[in-house]
């Protein structure tokens, strides 16, 4: 059966970095579903209008349409019940809610600033006008103001990230001894980051950054050969990969 994902693209078809549609990439993997992707960018509405509103992802999955990332995962554990479970029973999926909302409301605010002026220039041009408006309303100040003192910034996330980095240094992923729904809904958040921006945000003895490793090389390397840039500090600057 076909499934299709309706996947935030930057300038080139291939650059891939929503963290959203990045969860959903890993869960499919996770479960061994098949699916391709369409790349989409923000101002292209009109093409998941279908979705009955504006944001991806957007999974099709023969009849059904699934909006969401949070509720595409579960979708995904309901509707193939057979297939490894992204969180195992009620209590998993209760813990990996709280990590999803650590993710977006501490994580991914402290990655903003960090990032924005990276995402700015990596969208494709079509889009450029509409992420500077729209962002600039809801930061309510410039990209360039709310980006600048970038020493700041990775100052907040290190501390962010603590919980994070507690939780790794005791166990080998979020969900325990394997990845699980909670990996995959940081991991984009990471993935956000790589795809756009060469800047270095872990320190290479950190557990999180051997954790990022191990999550980039899951499923034959699915989001370690993601079109970005490298995660290893580099002497010569940050290549893509
Ligand atoms: N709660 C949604 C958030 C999805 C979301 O914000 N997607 C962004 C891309 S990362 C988007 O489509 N933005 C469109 C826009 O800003 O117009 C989810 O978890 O899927």
């Amino acid at each position: 059966m076909a499934r299709t994902l309706y996947d935030l693209a930057g300038a080139e078809d291939d650059r891939r970095f929503s963290p959203y549609c990045w969860r959903v990439k890993m869960a499919l993997a996770h479960k061994g579903l098949d699916f391709q992707t369409v790349p989409w960018r923000f101002t292209e509405k009109e093409a998941i209008a279908f979705s009955s509103q504006g944001l991806v992802p957007v999974l099709v999955d023969g009849e059904r349409v699934v909006t969401d990332s949070w509720a595409i995962c579960q979708y995904l554990d309901n509707a193939y019940p057979d297939t490894a479970p992204l969180a195992e029973g009620a209590q998993a999926w209760a813990h990996a809610l709280f990590v999803k909302h650590w993710t977006e409301r501490s994580l991914q605010v402290a990655l903003a600033p960090i990032l924005y002026l990276d995402i700015l220039a990596h969208l494709h041009p079509k889009d450029r006008a509409y992420f500077r408006t729209s962002r600039e309303a809801r930061i309510g100040t410039t990209l360039e103001a709310f980006t600048a003192d970038p020493p700041a910034h990775l100052e907040r996330l290190r501390k962010v990230l603590e919980p994070l980095r507690a939780t790794l240094a005791a166990q080998p992923f979020v969900g325990g001894p394997s990845p699980s729904v909670a990996d995959y809904v940081v991991f984009g958040a990471f993935q956000w980051a790589r795809c756009i921006s060469s800047v270095q945000l872990l320190d290479a003895e950190s557990p999180v950054f051997a954790w990022r490793e191990r999550m980039l090389a899951l499923y034959g390397g699915l989001g370690g050969k993601a079109l970005g840039y490298s995660t290893i500090p580099a002497t010569s600057g940050g290549a893509s990969r």
